[in-house]
């Protein structure tokens, strides 16, 4: 069973590489912003809080993420793994998935972190902006905090996986099928392990 964790930080390209990792690998793709942006467009009262911290950049509370996850995992006991998308983003989350999976006699095979600078995740951001209707895409100010939380409450994620030997990185800055390449390998490496 293949379980990745898909990290980077806003804009990095997480839910751009996961959509060709699903098609090459046919794996579950868990992406927590996807979830909390299905939940706002059907206005559940979940939706409706999480908004309000999405649109200013900030997190959603751990609780929230970590039940959404959870009940993913339950609703897909037969599929052959996952790609964890914009989860964890805490080190609490991280703790979390480690205990979830455990109790599924899973476990997470490793985190793939993408390298991007911060004046390109900018750019990107404001670029998808343009057309996306997502709020927190089009203001730069929204976008510095989201890095901020990021490096404040995101970042230290890697080392935890990185304690556990199952951190990867790949340069995030080439094109997008560059990167799918540089990702496939380590995947690939993994697999024939
Ligand atoms: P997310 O939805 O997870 O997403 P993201 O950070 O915007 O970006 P991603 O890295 O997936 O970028 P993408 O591929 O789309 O988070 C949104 C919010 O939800 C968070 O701020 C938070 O409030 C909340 N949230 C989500 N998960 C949470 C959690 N676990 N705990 C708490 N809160 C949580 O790429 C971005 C753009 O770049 C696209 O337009 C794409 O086309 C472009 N692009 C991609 N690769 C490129 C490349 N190689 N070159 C040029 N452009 C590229």
């Amino acid at each position: 069973m293949l379980n990745l964790v898909l990290f980077g930080p806003p804009g990095a390209g997480k839910g751009t590489q996961s959509q060709k990792l699903i098609e090459k690998y046919g794996l579950i793709h868990l992406s927590t912003g996807d979830l909390l942006r299905g939940e706002i467009a059907q206005g559940t009262e979940l939706g409706l809080e999480a908004k309000k911290l999405m649109d200013h950049g900030q997190l959603v509370p751990d609780e929230v993420v970590i039940g959404m996850i959870s009940n993913k995992l339950d609703a897909n006991k037969d599929a052959g793994g996952f790609i964890f998308d914009g989860f964890p983003r805490t080190v609490t989350q991280a703790e979390e998935l480690d205990s979830l999976l455990e109790s599924k006699q899973s476990s997470i095979t490793g985190m793939i972190a993408l390298q991007v600078d911060d004046d390109e995740l900018l750019r990107r951001l404001l670029l998808r902006g343009k057309d996306s209707g997502r709020v927190d895409d089009a203001n730069p100010e929204v976008i510095g905090k989201r890095i901020h939380e990021y490096n404040n409450k995101t970042a230290p994620v890697a080392e935890f996986y990185k304690k556990q030997n199952k951190f990867e990185s790949v340069n995030g800055m080439g094109t997008v099928d560059e990167i799918f390449a540089a990702i496939c390998a380590i995947i690939d490496k993994w697999l024939n392990k």
